[in-house]
């Protein structure tokens, strides 16, 4: 598959390619709040609820069949550090809105994971296609301690707005905070403005 380059988005920030107080890695470090979840492909399900016109439930091999395409992306961790050229392989958040039909009223986006893990983020900037629900990370499956079989990623934003091992999104009409918001990370996480903590 071809992958489309999204490593130019810091142009829309005014930022340069390494966010301010970032330094770049070649390493992919492995940040979570506990232990990885187990899974089991035969009985996981992910679901597409709130307000929207039809609710979704996908199992995994349901998943593999939607459309997918292959990016490129830059990736900043809050605590400092950005890996670049990052190939993630998944389907977009764009599609996948698209096949739930979003009711007019929605404001916000929650995404919960096999963990407990919650995050979330204005439906604006989920509506972007750089959003991805990604399954493959540099042509392999996508690591299970970075999130397998499914993750969220979001290269505009700090990543923990990207929900690793995601089994849930769930459109809202009134903004929610998810672990980390409650917790003192900023709620808007802009890499380029460095908004870390709140
Ligand atoms: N389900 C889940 N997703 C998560 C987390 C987590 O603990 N659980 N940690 C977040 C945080 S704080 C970061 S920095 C990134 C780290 O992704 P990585 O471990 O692949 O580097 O995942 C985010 N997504
Ligand atoms: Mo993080």
């Amino acid at each position: 598959m071809t992958a489309t380059d999204v490593t130019d988005l810091h142009e829309e920030f005014d930022g340069d390619r390494l966010p301010p107080g970032q330094r770049e890695t070649t390493k992919f470090p492995v940040l979570s709040k506990g232990d990885t979840p187990d899974w089991d492909p035969e009985t996981w399900e992910f679901t597409v609820s709130g307000a929207v016109e039809d609710d979704l439930a996908f199992s995994w091999d349901d998943f593999l069949d939607l459309p997918a395409e292959t990016q490129t992306q830059d990736f900043h961790c809050v605590t400092g550090w950005s890996k670049f050229d990052c190939e993630f392989t998944g389907v977009t958040f764009l599609d996948l809105a698209e096949m739930a039909g979003v009711e007019d009223d929605v404001v916000h986006v929650m995404f919960s994971a096999l963990d407990g893990y919650t995050t979330n983020l204005p439906l604006d900037a989920c509506m972007r296609e750089e959003v991805l629900f990604a399954y493959e990370f540099d042509g392999d499956s996508l690591p299970r301690e970075h999130g397998g079989p499914l993750r969220v990623v979001t290269p505009h934003k700090y990543a923990y707005k990207g929900a690793k091992w995601v089994d849930g999104v769930e459109f809202l009409t009134e903004p929610e905070r998810g672990y980390w918001e409650k917790r003192g990370y900023s709620n808007t996480a802009n890499p380029w403005n460095e908004e870390r903590y709140s």
